[in-house]
């Protein structure tokens, strides 16, 4: 691998902003392809902090931070990219469902999720079922995300997942859930899908991306 590549995936890992911006300029001047400088490097480091942090080995913060890390190369390198340069792997509407305010975990899976190659369009905090509803109908996305971190908001999830069904969109996506209060049962009796943690959410969404992959999985 190109060594600056390797440098850029090492200073993302280790969180260094100011390093990753510079060098993925340099890479720039050097006349590297800025696709390959997103896959060669960019995403083969937040693959490693994804890989870090399953294993206990990094926190919240620091993935924080190296997510901070590769927006700074993602900033010079989106203006140069043409139309289909970044292979999109599925695309998800994401939500902090009604009345629930708590953001920090929803914008981890988030960043995980677009590391990993999602489209992801967020819809933010307190988002009711009728909004996700009308989302998906506006963008057609594979995934439906959702987040709750109070017990007495997990029930938006259910009165959500019922939404999409009165509007013929439950078979058109795959829902994803989670949050400290939601579990695996809690998501089978909904009929969606749960997640503990933002690497684990990319492990999910790439196999609900499997098309042979049934409701009932
Ligand atoms: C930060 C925080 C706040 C902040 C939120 C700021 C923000 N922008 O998010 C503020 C101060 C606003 C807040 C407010 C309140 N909070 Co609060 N808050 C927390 C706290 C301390 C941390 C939550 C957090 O960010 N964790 C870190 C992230 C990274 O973890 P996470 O959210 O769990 O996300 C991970 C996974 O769950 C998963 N995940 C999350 N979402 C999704 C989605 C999908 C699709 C998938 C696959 C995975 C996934 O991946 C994430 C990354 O690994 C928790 C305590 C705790 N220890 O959890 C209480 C806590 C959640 N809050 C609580 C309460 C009660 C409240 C308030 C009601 C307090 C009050 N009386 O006003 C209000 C409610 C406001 C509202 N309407 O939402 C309680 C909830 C109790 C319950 N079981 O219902 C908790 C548990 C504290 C406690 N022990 O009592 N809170």
């Amino acid at each position: 691998m190109n060594i600056l590549y390797e440098q850029i995936a090492e200073f993302l890992i280790a969180g260094r902003v100011n390093q990753v911006r510079n060098l993925t300029q340099k890479a720039l001047d050097e006349g590297c392809d800025p696709k390959e400088i997103i896959n060669d490097a960019l995403l083969v480091g937040m693959n490693e902090v994804g890989d870090l942090f399953k294993d206990g080995e990094l926190f919240v913060p620091e993935v924080l931070v190296s997510a901070k890390a590769m927006n700074s190369g993602m900033e010079l390198l989106k203006p140069l990219l043409k139309d289909g340069d970044i292979d999109k792997v599925g695309k998800c509407v994401f939500a902090t469902v009604k009345g629930d305010l708590h953001d920090i975990g929803k914008k981890l899976v988030k960043m995980m999720m677009e590391g990993a190659g999602y489209e992801i369009i967020d819809l933010g905090v307190d988002v009711d079922p009728e909004n996700i509803v009308e989302a998906v109908k506006k963008h057609k996305p594979d995934l439906v995300g959702m987040s709750a971190m109070l017990t007495t908001t997990m029930v938006a999830m259910k009165d959500t997942v019922e939404a999409l069904k009165e509007n013929d969109l439950y078979e058109k996506v795959r829902i994803m859930i989670g949050g400290a209060p939601v579990t695996d049962k809690y998501a089978e009796e909904i009929g969606a899908y749960y997640s503990s943690d933002a690497s684990a959410a990319v492990d999910l969404a790439n196999k609900l991306m499997d098309k042979n992959c049934c409701k009932s999985c």
